[in-house]
């Protein structure tokens, strides 16, 4: 008897604490790291995924938001979420490939055409899959968000064939897919991470680079890049990235929040990317940019090279990953 009532009052006890607890409980606080200004795709879809988690939560959970790399690069931040010392970020998945292999299957020259398939792929099995592969690293991946179709700029010359590459600095990212790529076209490319590369366009350190319209125009690239060459060379994912340390320490209802929340800015991001997108041609002539599409037959040489690296990328990913891909590549475009 003595022994239940003592039981009882144990457990009153610490009901009652738990609910003082949960009562005067502060917001959980989540940093939210990303590489490019507030202005830019990436600012505005953070601020929607801020808004979501505040509104879903009932304003106890908070999100943060750092931009322009203040929390450090894109392999700075996953270290910092795989350590438990940042909660969230979203950035490239091509900056992801030493921590998770598979993410190099998205650094595939022309894998996709156009952002149906993106999204086809991307939100299927396959990104799943892919995604699912972060865990045992120590990330969990909530969506992709869409970076978009890489172009190139450089400050040499227009680049109207590929030979014009010859020599050139060129700005890749943290990833040997890409700096074999650009090498393969005869580049003298460079590994830097993005937080450094407009520094390195204005002092000259490199020539060039390649990313999105969107990015060109909202890091203000074409202040130190004159020329641009349309090559739509890769479509590059952007991922919505969660520390696991702090994943696993949150209710089933507060993880619901991040992850509902992250697909309402998916939709709303990939919307305002392409929108951007279609603008950002004009708006980059209008600042002076020089614009080349290259002409049928030099593209077809450059994606010839290009795709010379795809047999690496498919031994790396594994080959039932690059079949399945594959696979769903030939159904979408067979349903057309
Ligand atoms: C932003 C980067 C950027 C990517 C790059 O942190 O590095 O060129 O395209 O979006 O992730």
């Amino acid at each position: 008897m003595q022994r239940r009532y003592l039981i009882a009052a144990v457990a009153l006890a610490v009901a009652t604490f738990g609910a003082a607890q949960a009562q005067d409980i502060k917001p959980r606080l989540i940093r939210f790291g990303y590489g490019l200004n507030e202005q830019s795709n990436q600012g505005r879809a953070t601020k929607v995924f801020a808004e979501e988690v505040e509104k879903l939560s009932g304003g106890k959970m908070k999100i943060r938001p750092f931009g322009a790399a203040s929390l450090g690069s894109d392999v700075q931040m996953q270290q910092a979420l795989i350590g438990g010392a940042q909660e969230m970020m979203v950035g490239s998945t091509a900056t992801l490939v030493g921590i998770t292999k598979e993410m190099a299957l998205w650094d595939t020259p022309f894998l996709v055409n156009n952002a149906k398939e993106a999204d086809a792929l991307l939100d299927g099995p396959v990104g799943e899959k892919v995604k699912a592969k972060l865990e045992e690293k120590g990330l969990v991946g909530l969506v992709y968000w869409e970076n978009g179709f890489r172009n190139l700029t450089n400050n040499k010359r227009a680049v109207n064939k590929l030979e014009d590459l010859d020599g050139i600095k060129l700005r890749v990212m943290q990833n040997n897919v890409f700096l074999d790529s650009f090498k393969t076209l005869g580049a003298n490319a460079v590994p830097l991470p993005f937080s450094e590369l407009f520094s390195a366009l204005e002092t000259k350190a490199v020539d060039g680079q390649e990313n999105p319209y969107n990015t060109i125009l909202s890091s203000k690239f074409y202040e130190v890049q004159k020329y641009l060459t349309i090559t739509n060379h890769v479509y590059s994912p952007w991922i919505v990235l969660v520390s696991k340390k702090y994943w696993d320490g949150l209710s089933k209802d507060e993880k619901a929040v991040l992850m509902n929340a992250a697909k309402k800015s998916r939709d709303f991001e990939r919307k305002d990317t392409r929108d951007e997108a279609a603008k950002a041609l004009a708006d980059l002539k209008a600042k002076g940019m020089q614009i080349n599409e290259l002409s049928p037959t030099e593209a077809a040489r450059m994606r010839d090279k290009l795709t010379r690296v795809n047999a690496g990328i498919a031994a790396n990913v594994g080959m039932d990953l690059w079949h399945e891909t594959q696979a769903q590549l030939a159904q979408l475009r067979a349903r057309k």
